[in-house]
């Protein structure tokens, strides 16, 4: 495979599919092996269902193989899934979760290797390369955000600013003063920055930074115009998870169509979420990835939670790898209001299509008369803070109906005034759940 910083292309992206879905087999062959081979648990699942690594001939035989969840790696807490000896391992990585204990992610060598080639990738397919200057400002530490992205800037030989998250003040001075091309961050942050660029008198659209690379949380197409409005920059999606690798499992590339799958390292496949039946290509689903190439800690259809669908359609940039669509959410998100299923970020992209509301708001989910109940806080602009209250009532209408028409649920709507919803520096907390469980 060959890598060329200074095109900043890479050849796997664009090869024969025969030729990709032979590598896929040879890795996935090889992969399992090594699996049941070192690891305890994938060897007493596939011997459950009485499946042996030679079994699998096909790409298709991956449906043999059991499932994994997070809980696997929570019940292994923390290193019961590494398949090589520790002197082999050179990073360990951790995610936090929301309940109970962190799960803990492993790399060799070769592991960051291939990391840093594919977040390579993704930065070059935004059309970065070694004549930029790149701001990382995911958080760098256990969480992979940053780690994942410096490495793919140093890949693609330009020049990384590893300013990690927070202070937020001096990460638009140095946008400004470094002349910073591209950032990474999440979308929640960036709109911060853009904000605290304003406060700072600074048009953040005059600077030279002109790309995005934005991914650790969902994000609705609302936000993607405010981000791009408010920045002057063209944005691009990118998806990962730790128990896969960390950011760079797929990303957009200039077509903005879908997210690019590095398909030679992942292996994706949608399959119903209750029934865990495989669905074809195109259908919604819970997304499932193996790692074809991951050695410390490899995962054999891992269930992501997260839904969304495979687009086999060429893309027009040419590259033959397989796209997602944007994730439309994680199973888990879902709450049950009145019946109604909903997700976060069916809000999200309602809220935006209204005229003078901000990407800040925030769900907060109650029970009221034994009922679970969803009250919408939502931050106005300045301008239209200031206008009359019948204004404001009408907005709040508004609002009220562009939700309505996604979710099909009325629900209370509560203006308030701008920058009083906490801004996040990482992931941004969208929902509070105060119901009484
Ligand atoms: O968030 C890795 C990452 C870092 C991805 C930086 C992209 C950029 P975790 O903390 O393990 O890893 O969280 C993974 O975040 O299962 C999704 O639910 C969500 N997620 C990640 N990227 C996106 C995205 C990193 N582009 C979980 N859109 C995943 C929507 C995303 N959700």
């Amino acid at each position: 495979m060959t890598f060329d910083p200074i095109d900043s292309l890479c050849s796997a992206d664009f090869v024969k599919v025969e030729h990709l879905r032979a590598l896929q087999l040879i890795r996935l062959q090889k992969i399992v092996r090594h699996a049941y081979d070192n690891v305890a648990l994938f060897r007493s699942r596939m011997d459950e269902r009485g499946v042996k690594p030679e079994h699998i001939k096909t790409l298709k035989d991956i449906a043999l193989l059991p499932f994994f969840k997070k809980i696997d790696l929570r019940d292994t807490y923390p290193f019961g899934l590494f398949a090589v000896p520790q002197s082999k391992i050179v990073r360990l990585h951790a995610s936090s979760g929301t309940t109970g204990k962190p799960i803990v992610v492993a790399y060799t060598q070769q592991d960051l290797d291939i990391w840093s080639e594919v977040m390579g990738r993704a930065l070059a397919g935004a059309g970065l390369t070694r004549n930029d200057i790149i701001q990382v400002a995911y958080g760098y530490g256990l969480f992979t955000g940053g780690l994942g992205a410096h490495a793919g800037v140093e890949k693609i030989g330009a020049t990384v600013v590893p300013a990690s998250v927070g202070n937020t003040q001096r990460q638009v001075m140095l946008m400004r003063d470094f002349g910073v091309n591209g950032i990474c961050c999440t979308p929640s942050y960036f709109l911060h920055l853009i904000e605290q660029a304003n406060a700072a008198g600074i048009d953040m659209r005059e600077l030279p930074i002109r790309v995005g690379i934005f991914g650790a949380e969902p994000w609705s197409q609302g936000m993607r115009e405010q981000l791009e409005s408010g920045g002057g920059i063209e944005a691009f999606d990118i998806y990962g998870l730790s128990e896969i690798i960390g950011p760079g499992v797929a990303v957009e590339c200039t077509e903005h169509a879908g997210m690019h799958v590095f398909e030679d390292h992942f292996y994706p496949e949608i399959i119903d979420p209750d029934t865990g039946e495989v669905l074809p290509d195109g259908e919604f689903g819970e997304l499932v990835l193996t790692t074809l190439s991951k050695y410390a800690m490899p995962m054999i259809r891992y269930r992501t939670r997260d839904l969304t669908r495979i687009i086999t359609e060429p893309c027009k940039c040419g590259r033959t790898i397989r796209r997602i669509d944007r994730i439309s959410a994680r199973s888990d998100d879902m709450f049950i209001i009145r019946g109604v299923n909903v997700f976060p970020s069916q809000i999200e992209s309602a809220l935006l299509t209204v005229e003078g509301v901000t990407a800040n708001y925030l769900i907060i989910l109650t029970t009221e008369n034994g009922m679970d109940n969803i009250e919408l806080n939502v931050e106005v602009n300045e301008n239209s803070f200031s206008d009359q209250v019948r204004e404001l009532e009408a907005l709040q209408k508004r609002i009220a109906a562009a939700v309505e028409s996604v979710i099909g649920l009325r629900i209370r709507i509560k203006l308030v005034a701008p920058k009083t919803i906490a801004r996040s520096e990482g992931k941004a907390k969208r929902v509070i759940d105060n119901r009484i469980k």
